[in-house]
């Protein structure tokens, strides 16, 4: 395991590399050229100063948080062939920077959804919260407009605006596709990738579908141990894995975190872990991530993690907003390096008992 932090870049978070490199246990970054659009190659150059940029702070680029895909690949247009030569073009001008982990995600229209990017708990903090009705109230369109309001002006990680002025476009564009479909243009796009991956050793990880749920009924296919298997068993890579998100599966109270984590073994290119708190059905708030303060056993995940063997790049993912930090909501340093120190700790407790048995 190796943990790190996800940072924006300059232009786009509170958090400098400055106080990343001074988290003990944090050796790296995830990080993505945050500016660019699905479907834009990443220009070698560009790859090539974000990099300079993090190694002189000390820390490595240990993964890209995103590389997203383009419409037209999720859909199945026509026109996908063109924008699959792109993305295979940006991984050949990764591979050639010695990034060897790129993570992604698959959902339809939306990212990650919340109702609330800011509850006020009990201990003063706030939090992401989700709530099932009231998103299924709000007018897909108005989504991003309740949303945005709430980001303390950081732009917010998978609703950029540009994407969001299209709304209604994109509801039309995905009108006949279903679950089926989506996997098969998933499978597509991952048979047309592989080779390059295989050549630079990059594995793909794709995250989880957030909540593990249908929303606005657009079809989602990464929810579920069933359906991560059957995605890892379709493209048979070492380079087609996973991004075991603990907060994304686990806001169904269904599915068995560590059983899933044990089930991936040798799949999971990237782990994301984070604590929730189920307040009802389709309801949770994020947490912080001590287990008390949730509903997940965090000791059982890293427990999982270490079984497996896992060695890929790990992060502390959203935390609360505490001590009056202002950041990109769930971004900041404060919770996000408490999670760290509480992960690593649980991975060092978790190391000695089982070597010294
Ligand atoms: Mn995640």
């Amino acid at each position: 395991m190796d943990m790190t932090l996800r940072w924006f870049g300059k232009q786009y978070d509170s958090v400098t590399l400055e106080q990343i490199r001074q988290i003990p246990g944090v050796s790296g970054v995830i990080t993505t050229l945050y500016g660019t659009q699905p479907g834009e190659v990443w220009s070698p150059e560009d790859i090539r100063a974000l990099v300079e940029e993090v190694e002189a702070s000390g820390l490595a680029v240990k993964g890209i948080e995103s590389v997203n895909i383009h419409d037209a690949i999720k859909v199945g247009t026509p026109d996908r062939d063109g924008y699959i030569a792109n993305y295979i073009q940006t991984l050949e001008n990764l591979g050639q920077q010695g990034i060897k982990m790129v993570c992604y995600n698959f959902m339809p229209v939306f990212d990650w959804t919340r109702s609330d990017l800011a509850k006020p708990r009990e201990d003063g903090s706030t939090v992401l919260s989700y709530d099932n009705a009231l998103v299924e109230a709000i007018d897909p369109e108005k989504m991003f407009e309740a949303l945005d309001e709430k980001s303390n002006g950081y732009v917010l990680p998978g609703w950029e605006p540009e994407r969001m002025a299209r709304v209604k476009e994109l509801f039309e564009l995905y009108k006949d596709v279903d679950e089926e479909k989506l996997f098969e243009n998933l499978v597509y796009f991952l048979e047309k990738i592989m080779p390059t991956c295989e050549k630079y050793g990059i594995t793909m990880a794709i995250h989880p579908d957030d909540p593990a749920w249908p929303v606005f009924g657009l079809p989602r296919i990464v929810t579920s141990q069933t359906n991560l298997l059957r995605l890892v068993n379709a493209v048979p890579s070492s380079c087609n894995g996973v991004t075991l998100c603990t907060g994304s599966l686990g806001s169904s109270p269904a599915n068995d975190i560590p059983a899933i984590i044990r089930s991936l073994k040798g799949h999971i290119g990237f782990a994301h872990v984070r604590n929730i708190k189920y307040i009802g059905d389709g309801k949770f708030d994020e947490a912080a991530h001590l287990s008390a303060d949730g509903s997940l056993d965090m000791y059982a995940i890293m427990k999982a993690f270490y079984d497996v063997g896992f060695e890929g790049p790990m992060r502390p993912d959203h935390g609360r907003a505490i001590w009056g930090e202002v950041s990109i909501p769930g971004y900041g340093l404060y919770d996000r390096a408490l999670g760290a120190c509480y992960l690593n700790g649980l991975w060092e407790a978790i190391d000695k008992a089982s070597k010294n048995g």
